[in-house]
């Protein structure tokens, strides 16, 4: 096991991390910028390092920087959190060169899943659906034509180094083909240096539901259920729940198994997300896969009971998987709260916290690092908590939310709560009636 774990992070996560790593009697290091010298994770880490000035790219990103924190603190693993580095193959590789553990996968398995086509080309061989499209990259523009005919319109342009919606085009006709190709190459090239394009038919107002793996040293790969993520505004989630409302047993099965599978047949190590598009009749298609610990990963703790950091690092250190695929008993719902104006556009709102009450009692967790006489930097993420209720049934979890939700005070910045109180009353999403264009007509009174 680990004798002390970096935790390349900061905020919420920083924190997550540095709670399990405690409970496992692991030291802790913590990394920060000098906006975030006053932050929890600093404090309640065992050692902690400055890593620069508050821009990511001179702190959090910067490799040469943790490397730095890793030699003077002499730390056996690193944990990478989500975002920054989390998914940097070169970041990996250097740790492993350095001689501590990268808590993820391999550095090529990064890259693989990395580049979109390259994953999608995988999937195909593990015989996991995939979205009908193009054979790899489009080579040039005239190509692109042709088969955006041959598959016919609508079809989207997306990044084969992209995810998360950079350098990604809707394209309706013929006609308005080239001036999205050229849109999206651009993004493309401007985001990822890459601009390496593929095609997709695009799938109609799908659901996005995803799978959380596991894979441990030994070629073990289990699932612990599904994540509903449809409920998501310019590419960023709001709200996840598990279980799906949209998934029947069956269904629920035959994604499971496909997640499984996915991971199997390229030796999956680590905590992993297998991203589905699903659409009206139940057909489902891989979409992404995610190497890292997600934003939403409460959802699936509450739902199975497990420390999925935990689980984590168990198998970053070489032991073996027990259990089996898992079937939630129970339901819950993450909110996310964002220092946002949802009046405003979900316009960013930094700066003092002049009150903070957090939601309490049974069934309710929040994940923060936030606290009264905190500062919201303006330099990173404008998530600043995560409210996660857990009950028996989803109508329960809905009205517990509502509950938790009244009850939390922020005052002193604008946050999401407005909208998340307004979004549980919402009769669609009361049904489950929802998917990712949900939030295009969801008007805030
Ligand atoms: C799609 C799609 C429809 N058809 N691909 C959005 C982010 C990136 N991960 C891929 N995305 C999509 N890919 C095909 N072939 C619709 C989306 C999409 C979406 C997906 C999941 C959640 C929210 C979304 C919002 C808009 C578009």
């Amino acid at each position: 096991m680990f004798k002390k774990i970096l935790i390349a992070n900061r905020g919420e996560i920083a924190l997550r991390i540095l709670r399990t790593c405690k409970e496992m009697g692991i030291l802790t290091v913590a990394v920060y910028s000098t906006a975030d010298r006053e932050s929890l994770h600093v404090r309640f880490a065992d050692e902690a390092v400055c890593i620069g000035p508050p821009p990511s790219r001179e702190s959090y990103l910067s490799i040469p920087k943790i490397m730095a924190a890793v030699e003077i603190t002499n730390a056996d693993g690193v944990h990478p959190g989500y975002g920054f580095l989390s998914e940097n193959a070169d970041f990996a590789e250097v740790c492993g060169q350095y001689g501590t553990k990268f808590i993820g996968p391999s550095p090529d398995h990064l890259r693989r899943m990395g580049d979109k086509v390259t994953a999608k080309e995988t999937m195909i061989k593990a015989k996991v659906p995939v979205i009908p499209g193009s054979d790899g990259l489009i080579e040039d523009i005239a190509a692109g034509q042709r088969t955006a005919k041959k598959i016919g319109f609508p079809i989207i342009l997306k990044a084969t180094a992209g995810g998360g919606g950079k350098g990604m085009r809707i394209v309706r006709a013929a006609e308005e083909f080239e001036e999205q190709w050229d849109a999206a190459r651009q993004e493309a090239m401007a985001s990822f240096g890459n601009d390496g394009m593929y095609i997709e038919k695009f799938i109609e107002e799908p659901r996005h539901i995803e799978f959380q793996i596991i894979g441990d040293q030994y070629g073990k790969v289990v699932h612990l259920s599904e994540r509903d993520c449809s409920i998501q505004r310019r590419h960023q989630k709001l709200v996840e729940e598990a279980p799906s409302p949209f998934l029947t047993r069956s269904l629920r099965k035959k994604m499971g198994a496909a997640a499984v599978r996915a991971g199997k047949s390229i030796g999956y190590e680590g905590l992993g997300t297998v991203e589905f598009l699903v659409d009206k009749h139940h057909n489902f298609y891989f979409m992404e896969m995610n190497t890292r610990i997600q934003v939403e990963h409460p959802v699936t703790e509450e739902v199975i009971d497990h420390d999925l950091v935990k689980e984590q690092i168990k198998v970053a250190a070489g032991i073996k998987l027990s259990g089996d695929s898992y079937v939630p008993a129970l339901h819950a719902i993450e909110c996310r709260i964002n220092a946002e104006d949802p009046y405003n556009n979900f316009r960013p709102s930094p700066g003092v916290i002049t009150s903070f009450h957090s939601s309490k009692g049974h069934g309710v967790r929040v994940d923060t690092h936030v606290y009264a006489g905190y500062t919201v930097p303006p330099h990173y993420d404008s998530m600043i908590a995560k409210l996660i209720c857990r009950a028996q049934t989803r109508e329960e979890c809905i009205t517990k939310m509502s509950r938790a939700l009244d009850e939390f005070v922020i005052e002193g910045i604008k946050t999401t709560i407005p909208f998340h109180k307004q979004l549980m009353q919402n009769e669609a999403f009361r049904k489950g009636d929802f998917n990712t264009g949900f939030m295009d007509t969801f008007e805030l009174k």
